[in-house]
């Protein structure tokens, strides 16, 4: 729905994104390349909840985990044959990665446009639970191969036949670090999205 033009006069949209995948996968990373305002952060140290709970083998060294969410904006020009050019104003919810915040997860989804499900190779399976939680709600998202260093890389195929992902889901590498990566995966996603809005079959 638009509700409002910008100072060029396109119409604004705005919408609502989730990012989401495993602890340490990168998606407080992600948020913070992205947003074009503080985020705002539920950043915390490491709790003696954590403690045992979350498993951080093979990720880079982390001291604070995100305990709620991570909140950011950002505008990104979109173009669709069926629509035309408008900005699409999309506030990002980076989601909590451990299994005890999953009772958020339904409340965060709705009304999201999409979602992005940011994994680490050298931990695939801990992407699996959102891959189905999308799948399962029917809500669009792509993967974002988030590509550490000295992780080995796989390609697209085969990150595709190890999470058994639909032939329509893109697989997109990144380094969540980096605004112009992770901007991309976003275009991707914003693309993806509005397919599956105008050709509802492709998002079965
Ligand atoms: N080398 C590398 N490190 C990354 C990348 N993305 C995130 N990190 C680091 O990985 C750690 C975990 O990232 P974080 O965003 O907190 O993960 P989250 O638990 O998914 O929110 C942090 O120390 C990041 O600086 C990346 O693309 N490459
Ligand atoms: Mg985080």
């Amino acid at each position: 729905m638009v509700y409002a033009t910008s100072p060029d006069a396109l119409p604004v949209v705005a919408a609502k994104v989730l990012i989401a995948g495993g602890l340490g996968a990168g998606k407080t990373t992600m948020v913070g390349a992205l947003s074009e305002i503080g985020v705002l952060s539920t950043e915390e140290s490491m709790s003696a909840a954590s403690i045992g709970v979350d498993h951080l083998t093979g990720t880079e060294p982390k001291t604070t985990t995100t305990v709620a969410m991570d909140v950011g904006r950002l505008t990104l020009p979109v173009h669709s044959p069926a629509r035309g050019a408008y900005l699409v104003q999309i506030m990002l919810f980076g989601t909590p990665g451990q299994d005890r915040f999953w009772f958020m997860w339904d409340d965060l989804v709705r009304g999201a446009i999409g979602g992005v499900v940011l994994a680490d190779t050298r931990r695939l399976e801990d992407c699996f639970p959102a891959v189905e939680f999308f799948e399962h709600r029917g809500t669009p998202f792509v993967v974002a191969v988030n590509e550490f260093d000295g992780a080995h890389r796989y390609s697209p195929d085969e990150i595709r036949d190890a999470i058994s992902l639909a032939a329509h889901v893109p697989v997109l590498a990144c380094d969540a670090r980096r605004t112009q990566s992770a901007r991309a995966v976003l275009r991707g996603l914003v693309s993806h999205a509005i397919t599956c809005a105008d050709t509802p079959a492709a998002s079965i």
